[in-house]
């Protein structure tokens, strides 16, 4: 175990988003993920601009560089060839205006742009202006393509951002990859096998991609003929609090907000389809199939952060908090899935904490909001800006000197950010 003073704490942070800064994107980290992704690319902004406003604002306008026609910002811009990912531009068959993936990530975007614009709004209103139309548009997307019953649906295990939860599990089980063909994965040769998803998973996840690109990434004839449909927390709560942080920005710069509005009402009413009364907790739905995922996950508490309570999750919070010594685990470690080290089945993630903690101290859950934070920052401190950390030891899991978990401490983790300081 190493552990760190605070300001060198601080200082790492910062030198390994610059070190994996490829000029105006950041990769998540070096070798493993060598391309610009667009959930972490909007944590990068944020962490960037507890020290550089300007460059964080020029993180952002790189996502949208890639913003297709009908909307949709795609989940991996590859700005530069490498062969050290798999699946890569040749494999995915996009169009878009920047060789992209088909498929979205969850839009935490806005999000970040109205914190960023809170630490500078003079700095920030330029860029804020130009991005305002276009997040309205990617927002107009999901709710014009990816709704059921006002949930916000995934057509791909990675669009969720979890990529092997077993959340999933269920409509994974309903693909028959059969024909998907040889290919190379890459992943497993940057990190341990035991801490990735399996080839069982990857051979869908091929699958899929070889689908959407037949049907030429078309949202209408996906809507008819993708197996995998999925109503999800993740994306259902994220969208929902962006478009509430959105109409906020929309009224900074005095536009109509009235459909973003609209949106919301829409949202919240989606939101409660997710309820499963026998989990007690807010659930995956598969469309397909109509059946619950039956998961508490950490993608369960994201409902503070939509704006949401719900007596029910607090209680569940605090048994999958005493559950372990550094929640919040990606699977309920009770559950006979969970997998400590196995990436999204079992293991915390910052990014994810870091919304939570949010949400809790929003809705006034101000003692669990704090223990939350503090236990992330003992993970970070104690065990490395690691891409994600086993839940019950805290030891360091998958990629190492990773951006959003930098970008986490900078912008909440570290004691000094409460101060101010850094
Ligand atoms: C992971 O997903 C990518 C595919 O998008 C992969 O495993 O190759 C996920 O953790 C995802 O949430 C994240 O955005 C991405 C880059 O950090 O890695």
């Amino acid at each position: 175990m190493t552990t760190h003073n605070m300001p060198d704490m601080d200082e790492q942070a910062r030198s390994i988003l610059r070190g994996n800064d490829r000029g105006g994107y950041t990769v998540p980290t070096a070798g493993l993920y060598p391309y610009q992704w667009n959930w972490d690319s909007a944590f990068a902004a944020w962490g960037f601009a507890t020290f550089d406003v300007t460059r964080a604002w020029d993180e952002i306008e790189t996502l949208f560089t890639g913003q297709w026609d009908n909307g949709m910002v795609p989940h991996i811009l590859f700005h530069r060839p490498d062969p050290g990912y798999f699946p890569g531009p040749d494999v995915w068959g996009a169009t878009g205006p920047v060789a992209s993936s088909g498929i979205s990530q969850p839009p935490v975007a806005a999000s970040f742009a109205r914190r960023i614009y809170d630490m500078d709004p003079e700095g920030s209103l330029s860029a804020l202006k130009r991005l305002f139309p276009k997040m309205v548009a990617w927002h107009q997307w999901f709710m014009d393509w990816r709704l059921d019953r006002g949930a916000v649906c995934i057509t791909h295990p990675w669009e969720a951002g979890r990529d092997n939860t077993p959340d999933w599990d269920g409509a994974m089980a309903g693909i028959d990859p059969t024909g998907v063909g040889e290919y190379k994965r890459r992943d497993t040769s940057h990190v341990d096998p035991a801490m990735r998803p399996t080839k069982y998973d990857y051979d869908r996840y091929i699958w899929l991609v070889q689908l959407g690109r037949r049907l030429g990434w078309d949202e209408a004839a996906m809507l008819e003929q993708n197996p995998f449909r999925v109503a999800d927390p993740t994306m259902t709560f994220i969208l929902l609090r962006a478009q509430r942080d959105l109409a906020i920005l929309g009224q900074v710069l005095g536009e109509d907000v009235s459909s973003i509005e609209a949106a919301i009402e829409v949202l919240v009413v989606g939101a409660e389809t997710l309820w499963n009364p026998e989990l007690a907790s807010y659930d995956a739905r598969d469309v397909r199939s109509g059946q619950w995922a039956g998961c508490v996950s950490n993608a369960s508490f994201l409902n503070w952060y939509a704006g949401i309570d719900h007596p029910g999750m607090e209680a569940q919070y605090d048994r999958i908090a005493s559950l372990c010594k550094y929640p919040v685990p990606s699977h309920d470690p009770s559950s006979e899935r969970f997998d400590a080290k196995r990436y999204w089945r079992g293991p915390t993630w910052a990014i994810i904490n870091v919304l939570i903690g949010i949400g809790l101290e929003e809705r006034g859950l101000t003692d669990r909001a704090d223990a939350l934070r503090k236990t992330t920052a003992d993970l970070i401190r104690e065990h490395g800006f690691a891409e994600y950390f086993d839940p019950m030891t805290g030891d360091a899991a998958g990629g190492g000197t990773f951006t959003w978990t930098a970008a986490v401490w900078l912008g909440w983790a570290s004691p000094t950010r409460s101060e101010g300081a850094s």
